[in-house]
């Protein structure tokens, strides 16, 4: 029988001595000092390596692999050892005779949508169920698509109706969703139809049904004859899915210069029930959801011949749907950011 060369020797000896090193180890902290020391970059084990030029060329194979295998079984004995010791801190935390399994988890606080998601939500739901697409556009607009597209030039008086956040860029801030009629003339082939929620911003003094940050929701229909009875009861089929009541509505004439004929659609206000109060200024009625059929420059501007395409258009006041459906009586609560406010919904 040949006998074994000293390395050999060593290393069976290695894998006697870790062994007992980790069965010794009878806490995480030592077992993990102890893994550094065994098998780390600068670790014992992977430390024998270095003794290769000193053994015998025909041995040099032989040593390598059972240095290696010396690493595995002292990383597989070190996992094992960890099991036991993992098992045996649950195991004394359930012995603890302060520990109760029946008392409930304390429970967790869970989140939930805003209510202008929650509403924004159920309308594109109305809106794709009729082929409606959802679209997302820019809150930093160019004055072009913001106002000059939509037939309202630098001079035109309709400006001043939406004061304007302008950017040292000389772009601004959109102050209505209009501002992406325009853009979507140019996405898409006509005919198309699509709705176009978003945050918009004004200018201008708040009060409770007036902030600087609001939301409106846009829509769109582009087809080669398209009637005000249609636009008419889209919307009257959109308040009563939304509102899930029968709710009292009226219609004025209303100016806009990128529609012609132009409405304005009032509801009756759903805080006071038309009695009067702060949300609706004492009126009964609040101003809701402008709408009108697409006047031919905007067409134009969206590259559309007018002679062939007709359009209807609405800017839903979507933070005001939003307090006529929950009876909210100011709108600067739903962007207030307070929470006991909005845990209520
Ligand atoms: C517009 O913004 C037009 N772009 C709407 C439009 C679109 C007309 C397409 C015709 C065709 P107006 O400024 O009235 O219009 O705003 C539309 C709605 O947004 C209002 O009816 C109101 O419900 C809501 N709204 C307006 N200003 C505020 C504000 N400061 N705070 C909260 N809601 C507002």
């Amino acid at each position: 029988m040949s006998e074994l060369p000293d390395w050999q020797i060593e290393i069976d000896q290695g894998v006697v001595r870790w062994q007992a090193d980790v069965d010794a180890a009878d806490s995480l902290e030592s077992l993990r000092s102890l893994e550094v020391r065994a098998l780390g970059k600068a670790g014992e084990i992977p430390a024998l390596m270095k003794r290769i030029p000193q053994i015998p060329p025909q041995d040099r194979k032989s040593f390598g692999q059972a240095v290696n295998a010396l690493q595995g079984t002292v990383a597989a004995a070190i996992e094992a050892r960890r099991l036991v010791l993992v098992e045996g801190l649950i195991d004394a935390e359930l012995n603890d005779a302060t520990f109760d399994a029946a008392v409930g988890a304390v429970p967790l606080k869970l989140g939930h949508p805003h209510p202008l998601s929650t509403v924004q939500a159920d309308i594109e739901a109305i809106f794709t169920s009729m082929g409606f697409h959802v679209l997302d556009y820019p809150e930093i607009e160019s004055e072009f698509d913001n106002f000059e597209a939509l037939n309202i030039p630098g001079w035109h008086p309709a400006r001043e109706m939406q004061d304007t956040f302008w950017l040292e860029s000389g772009h601004l801030l959109r102050t209505h969703t209009s501002s992406g009629q325009v853009r979507a003339m140019h996405q898409f082939k006509a005919p198309f139809r699509a709705i176009f929620p978003g945050k918009v911003f004004r200018y201008e003094a708040t009060d409770a049904s007036h902030e600087h940050t609001f939301h409106q929701v846009e829509g769109l229909m582009i087809d080669r004859k398209v009637t005000v009875g249609h636009l008419l009861d889209s919307m009257r089929t959109l308040l009563s899915a939304i509102l899930q009541r029968e709710v009292e509505i009226r219609l004025r004439p209303g100016y806009f210069p990128f529609v012609e004929p132009g409405f304005e659609l009032d509801i009756r206000c759903q805080v006071c029930a038309g009695e009067g109060c702060s949300a609706c200024k004492r009126r009964g009625w609040l101003e809701l959801l402008p709408c009108g059929l697409v006047h031919p420059n905007v067409l134009r501007a969206g590259g559309l011949d007018p002679d062939e395409w007709q359009g209807w258009a609405f800017g839903l006041g979507l933070s005001r749907l939003v307090m006529m459906r929950y009876g909210v009586p100011d709108v600067r609560l739903l962007m207030g950011g307070d929470l006991r406010f909005l845990s209520q919904f």
